[in-house]
């Protein structure tokens, strides 16, 4: 009876469904033609959400940054729902013959409490061993402090970590294996040189990166019987950046540091990080965004590479709830990420491109920073001139600074030495 009543239907449906597989193959595929990007318009900073025209510093810091703040905490990266402040600074360790004697070395642990929990996590800083208050660049690492230098001493996190068998990381916990496996990324001595401390941290002491949210700092500020966060509240890339400006209260008080003078860098996801951080926290002096493309310096509208649906999809803990509204519906996005950039004005920022990381679509990373512009020309500061990309390797640094470098997906000394030498310009360090 059953059979006979359901078979013929199930097997039409079926047979539809196959047939209209390949128009969402086709609408899934990832699009990497300039030529096949359907029209948008991009919203203009300096017209509110009510269309009025936004004509000096003054509109901008009270109607226009604060909406415009507003929309990207509660639709894009999550609200912080408390104020959760450091409960002690341990100094786990200090030296002062670090790099052959270059460097101060200190490992600072900070630990958060609230709701019976407990939260820490390690900040390793190198300051150049000068008697001055350092200008410092802080940015956290993918996979330990410890991978970022050969220097025995750093302590190696205990925290959850992706596994990662080129780096014999195995069973989610990190090992000497994998000591400075990464310092291809950090290179220590340069900033160090350059006058600058490094301060970084892993990011997973913070929050793991995984798509839950019972651990990490999310915990801390549940209310009671809250188990995931409200659609409006913070994703995993809110939480980073909320470390960020916890490390920056800690700079506040350490006299080794100029904390007038720290740039906050990220790579990647990281980099999607330092953005939001910049634009949250006016602390930060300066921001850097190396390749940081969807969900960070690349315009979404252009649905180009990485898109809102494909990055909600693989990362569904990175963002809010609400920032899912807008999946393969950028259209409807009153906001597009040249306002997040605009948010920072009128700080330095940089935002960094390589030539073969299509998936961050450089052209949209470019492009945000030249629609950004028009606020920073608000300050008197120079920004990007021309809707022109210029040539790789061929950087341009003003106050808004771009660079496409050839290569991957990757952090290089090139970009290094880029941002040693603007952030040396822009802050005016001898
Ligand atoms: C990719 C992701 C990007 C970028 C990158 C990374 O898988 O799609 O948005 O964040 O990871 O962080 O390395």
């Amino acid at each position: 009876m059953f059979l006979k009543g359901t078979f013929i239907p199930i097997v039409v449906l079926t047979l539809f469904l196959f047939s209209i597989q390949p128009v969402f193959a086709q609408w899934n595929d990832v699009n990497y033609d300039e030529n096949k990007i359907a029209h948008y318009r991009l919203p203009d900073p300096l017209i509110t959400f009510n269309g009025r025209k936004i004509k000096n510093t003054k509109k901008w810091e009270n109607k226009r940054r604060p909406e415009l703040l507003q929309f990207f905490t509660e639709n894009v990266y999550g609200k912080v729902p408390g104020n959760l402040k450091i409960a002690s600074v341990d100094v786990v360790e200090k030296n002062d013959n670090a790099y052959n004697g270059k460097a101060i070395r200190k490992q600072v642990e900070l630990t958060f409490k609230n709701n019976g929990k407990e939260l820490s996590f390690t900040i390793l800083l190198y300051l150049p061993k000068n008697n001055v208050k350092s200008p410092l660049f802080v940015g956290y690492n993918f996979y330990g402090n410890h991978t970022i230098t050969t220097d025995v001493n750093v302590i190696i996190s205990e925290a959850w970590t992706k596994n990662n068998t080129s780096f014999g990381i195995i069973n989610h916990q990190l090992t000497e294996q994998s000591r400075g496996v990464r310092t291809n990324r950090w290179p220590v001595e340069k900033i160090i040189d350059a006058g600058f401390g490094l301060a970084t941290i892993f990011y997973g002491e913070v929050d793991p990166d995984r798509n839950d949210f019972f651990d990490g700092i999310h915990p801390l500020l549940y209310h009671e019987n809250q188990t995931h966060p409200a659609s409006d509240e913070w994703g995993s890339i809110s939480a980073w950046a909320w470390g960020l400006q916890r490390a920056m209260d800690y700079f506040e008080t350490d006299k080794d540091i100029d904390a007038t003078k720290v740039v906050v860098f990220g790579h990647s996801r990281l980099g999607k990080t330092s953005l939001w951080a910049g634009a949250r926290d006016q602390r930060f002096a300066a921001v850097i965004s190396n390749e940081s493309g969807c969900g960070g310096a690349a315009l979404s509208k252009r649905r180009i590479g990485e898109t809102v649906w494909r990055i909600n999809k693989n990362f569904p803990h990175w963002f809010c709830e609400n920032f899912k509204m807008y999946n393969k519906n950028e259209r409807s996005l009153p906001v597009d990420q040249h306002e997040l950039i605009a948010l920072i004005a009128p700080r330095p920022v940089y935002i960094a491109s390589a030539e073969e990381d299509k998936w961050s679509d450089p052209r949209g990373e470019f492009l945000s920073a030249f629609y950004a512009t028009p606020v920073y020309n608000l300050y008197n500061k120079k920004g990007i001139p021309s809707d022109k990309m210029p040539e790789v390797n061929c950087p341009i640094q003003n106050t808004v600074a771009y660079h496409i470098r050839t290569g991957k997906h990757d952090v290089t000394d090139f970009d290094w030495k880029q941002y040693l030498m603007w952030a040396k310009k822009e802050l005016k360090i001898e």
